[in-house]
């Protein structure tokens, strides 16, 4: 096919290309199969760990020559050889830049000239001194309401180099306070409906452990999850332990379930059983499910008086007895197009198996995403299996490999946002605000209007200058054209980043800031499991002016006269690090857990422990399951609440007190289908985290004809007459971008698959609205939260058309250096 020769030959490029062709060669190309990555690191190489594990990297004293993922990583991430670009690609940041109108004129300047006017090289005093002027002069004209630092996004690990907390410790030393935010845009929805349901924030929780998965559930269905890809990463370092599980389970032959408008890796691996459901149609097939439990009397009635609150109200709604529409399987199968035999099928093995519910977040990044989450464990409450080992439902096997059993290694302390107390008392003693982190568009635009939040009445601040660490908004943010024309109201916008990402581009002032690679720091192995502690070395000194997060900061603290209060009198890195493990030492003695001296645990660099019994044994819910009583859940009935009284006080019209299907702003049954008849899945990449390593050698992994991928089915590119390999349009009312077609029959007919982070590259960045020249889905999706309650993003509810591309594609220029003006 095509496709592959493509393929063969963006790898063979790849190898010809840059010294990353070492990398990649050292890596081998079998990713994420056992075994497959070449283990030759030296003694004499240096330890370090990213967002995609723990490696070894051999220098030549300046530069990374060579890197081998550690040994006690089976299931490296293929994203490994990217990892080490970024410190080498052309879109580096090199030196501390400033937008040249700006450095004329400062906040007055001309804003509209944003992400399209020429860089100027500032020395690092320079730029201390710009940045530390204006912050103090939004903070004395405006007050701390007057500055963003929400800074929200997937910052590098490390406990030190923490770059959200150094942003708000410096600013919190300052005093006035700033505004800051509320949730992710990972879970929204569910982080806020979940603790109405079962009192907690449930997303972010360990999940029955993986080996009782493996000896107890029958079923296993990924219901809008791909733990196959997007385990390749964690938020602190992750040990793969998930690729273990799903071996061991898949060893067994059992049942894999896959609900998912693409026929993802996860149904590949498994060889699972696809259910192609339409896009954004979830909650209705699972109320089909519920509704042939019930009539079929197969749910579980005890389970559900025992440890459950509200079935009696939500069954009138199940039932149709007020609207006239009982939520059959036939009802369903017209809203999702899943065969109604199959919803009742489902539903009966379900019953009849011991099954797990295991659901990605696609599903709450959804218009009225909380929806379907509170629907998930009303049917896992049906099943009456919650408790029970490998039943019920688990919303973190597809991240950060949930499911890993726990050790006994203790945690490490970490760099502190300086706020008394630890807690956000910025928020009350300095009058300044916190809003839903997705709203940040919104009260740019609307200064001082109220929103409804979760039962709260939350009033934007008026905000001046925004502050971004650590975060790439231009890629994450939902509406670019909007969000493009509601940054103009910014007097300044501040960034630091290491890659000249859409969102630097965009900024006012660009510090330039060492990877992970180029400084010290520490970090947790296993986000649930706890395996170890990795030391994060230094592995080069700083490229180019580089400096660390900390050290800007520590410099615009002592601009401040704040510098003491800033470094608590430490001097250097390891100064932090070295407190951060003694920390945990402590806490190892208390559990009477034996740990190497500091010094001793650096010079390996790794340290990890076996996994408990208690750990391998860990069933979900099993304690609330034994005594309801004495593990109440913090609900206010302390059982499940699949009727909420608290939902239905805020009295909510796109909320309401059980789960309901509701339409979506936008979806394929809809009215506007007809104009935009496909759906658009922005689905997390596979060869990146987010928009990380999009400027990396990586791309030749993916891109077609440079562009981002799109992935058509046979039939939607025939009727349109696309060819793999063509350059195509997808656009509706929000704006356009350009891409390169994949035809492919892993996605369904009506929907196409962009991956959300690719880069936004505005063919006019000064004209908002301009086509989009390598692929950001962002450009295309609506800016609108879930509902009241948890005004989280909707990143998946996005409908558009394409066509082939007629006239000769702009040439990219987003993934070389701005223009800079000598
Ligand atoms: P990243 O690409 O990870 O995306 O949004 P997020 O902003 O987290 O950006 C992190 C940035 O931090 C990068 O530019 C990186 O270079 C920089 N960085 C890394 N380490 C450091 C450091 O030490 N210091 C500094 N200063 N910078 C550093 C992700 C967000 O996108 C998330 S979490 C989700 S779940 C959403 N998903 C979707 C989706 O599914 N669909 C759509 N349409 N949109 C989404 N957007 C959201
Ligand atoms: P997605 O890829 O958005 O991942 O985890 P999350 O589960 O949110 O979606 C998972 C699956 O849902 C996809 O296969 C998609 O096709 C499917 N899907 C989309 N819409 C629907 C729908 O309406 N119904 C159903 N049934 N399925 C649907 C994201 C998680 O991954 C997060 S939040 C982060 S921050 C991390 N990000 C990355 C990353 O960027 N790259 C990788 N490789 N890994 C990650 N892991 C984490």
């Amino acid at each position: 096919m095509a496709r592959s020769e493509d393929r063969n030959l963006s790898r063979r490029q790849v190898l010809e290309g840059s010294v990353a062709a070492g990398l990649l060669a050292a890596l081998g190309n079998g990713v994420l199969a056992k075994g497959a990555f070449a283990q030759t690191a030296a003694a004499s190489d240096i330890l370090s760990a990213s967002h995609w594990g723990v490696f070894k990297a051999t220098t030549d004293g300046t530069r990374i020559v060579k890197i081998a993922a550690h040994e006690k990583d089976p299931y490296p991430s293929r994203c490994l050889p990217g990892v080490i670009d970024v410190m080498y690609s052309p879109t580096r940041i090199k030196y501390p830049m400033v937008r040249a109108g700006y450095l004329k004129d400062g906040y007055k300047s001309d804003r509209t000239k944003r992400g399209a006017e020429e860089f100027v090289r500032v020395s690092w005093d320079q730029a201390i001194d710009i940045v530390a002027k204006e912050i103090d002069r939004v903070l004395t004209t405006h007050g701390g309401q007057a500055v963003f630092a929400g800074s929200y996004g997937w910052k590098s690990p490390g406990k030190l180099h923490n770059c959200r907390s150094l942003l708000q410790r410096y600013l919190n030393q300052l005093g006035k306070g700033f505004v800051s935010h509320s949730g992710d845009y990972s879970t929204g929805a569910s982080q806020i409906i979940m603790p109405h349901v079962v009192g907690k924030l449930e997303v972010y929780e360990q999940q029955t452990a993986w080996p009782v998965v493996v000896s107890d559930t029958n079923t296993l269905v990924f219901w809008g999850a791909d733990p196959f890809n997007t385990n390749q990463i964690g938020w602190l370092i992750p040990e793969h332990g998930a690729y273990e599980g799903m071996k061991a389970y898949k060893d067994t032959g059992k049942k894999v379930i896959v609900i998912d408008p693409v026929r993802t890796e996860t149904v590949d691996y498994f060889n699972a059983q696809w259910v192609p459901i339409r896009p954004q149609t979830d909650s209705a097939v699972m109320l089909g499910m519920a509704h042939t439990l019930y009539t079929e009397k197969l749910h579980d009635e005890k389970f559900l008086k025992d440890y459950c609150t509200g079935f009696d109200q939500f069954l009138p709604y199940l039932l149709g007895e007020k609207d006239k529409t009982p939520k059959t399987a036939e009802w369903a199968s017209a809203i999702s197009e899943v065969p109604a035999d199959l919803i009742k099928e489902l539903a009966r093995s379900f019953a009849k198996n011991r099954t797990m519910l295991a659901s990605g977040w696609s599903i709450q990044r959804q218009h009225h995403g909380e929806q379907a989450h509170w629907m998930l464990v009303t049917l896992a409450c049906m099943l009456g299996q919650i408790g029970l080992p490998g039943g019920g439902f688990g919303l973190s096997y597809h991240y950060s490999s949930g499911g890993t059993p726990e050790t006994a290694c203790p945690a490490l302390s970490g760099i502190t946002d300086g706020s008394k107390a630890g807690a956000q008392p910025w928020l009350s003693e300095a009058g300044s605000a916190s809003i839903p982190l997705a709203r940040v568009v919104d009260m740019l635009e609307n200064p001082g209007k109220t929103i409804d939040f979760n039962g709260k009445k939350i009033t934007y601040p008026d905000v001046k200058l925004s502050y971004w660490v650590g975060g790439n908004p231009f890629a994450h943010h939902q509406d670019r054209n909007r969000m493009v024309k509601a940054w103009q109201k910014l007097d300044t916008f501040i960034v630091h980043d290491f890659q000249w990402t859409p969102t630097a581009r965009m900024a006012d002032i660009v510090l330039p800031v060492t990877t992970s690679y180029e400084r010290d720091d520490i970090e947790q192995l296993g986000d649930y499991s706890l395996r170890g502690i990795v030391a994060m070395k230094k592995i080069v000194p700083p490229m180019f002016e580089a400096k660390s997060d900390y050290d800007i900061f520590r410099l615009l603290a002592k601009a401040a006269g704040k510098e003491k209060e800033f470094t608590e009198g430490k001097n250097t890195d390891l100064d932090w690090v070295k407190t951060f493990y003694d920390d945990a030492a402590k806490l190892g003695k208390e559990k009477k857990v034996t740990m190497p001296s500091f010094d001793e645990f650096w010079k390996s660099g790794y340290l990890d422990f076996p996994a408990t019994e208690e750990g391998k044994k860990f069933v979900r819910y099993g304690d609330f399951r034994a005594d309801p009583v004495f593990s109440a859940l913090g609900t206010p009935s302390g059982k499940i609440e699949i009727y909420s009284k608290n939902i239905e006080k805020m009295a909510y019209d796109d909320c309401p007190p059980h789960p309901t299907w509701m339409e979506p702003l936008e979806w394929l049954g809809g009215a506007t289908a007809k104009t935009y008849p496909l759906h658009v899945v922005t689905k997390h990449p596979r060869y990146r985290l987010h928009s990380q390593l999009c400027g990396t050698i990586l791309r030749k992994e993916y891109a077609v004809k440079e562009r981002a991928p799109l992935l058509i089915n046979p039939k939607d590119a025939e009727a349109r007459g696309i060819k793999d390999g063509d350059i195509v349009r997808l656009f509706n009312d929000r704006g356009q971008i350009l891409a390169g077609a994949v035809v492919t029959d892993k996605v369904r007919a009506n929907c196409v698959v962009c991956e959300e982070g690719n880069w936004y590259d505005p063919a006019d960045p000064a004209k908002p609205g301009s086509i989009c020249k390598f692929g950001d889905p962002n450009v295309l999706t609506p800016d609108i939260g879930t509902s009241k309650l948890a005004q989280g993003n909707c990143g998946h509810t996005v409908i558009a058309q394409v066509e082939k591309y007629a006239g000769e594609a702009p040439a990219l220029t987003v993934f070389v250096e701005p223009k800079m003006k000598a």
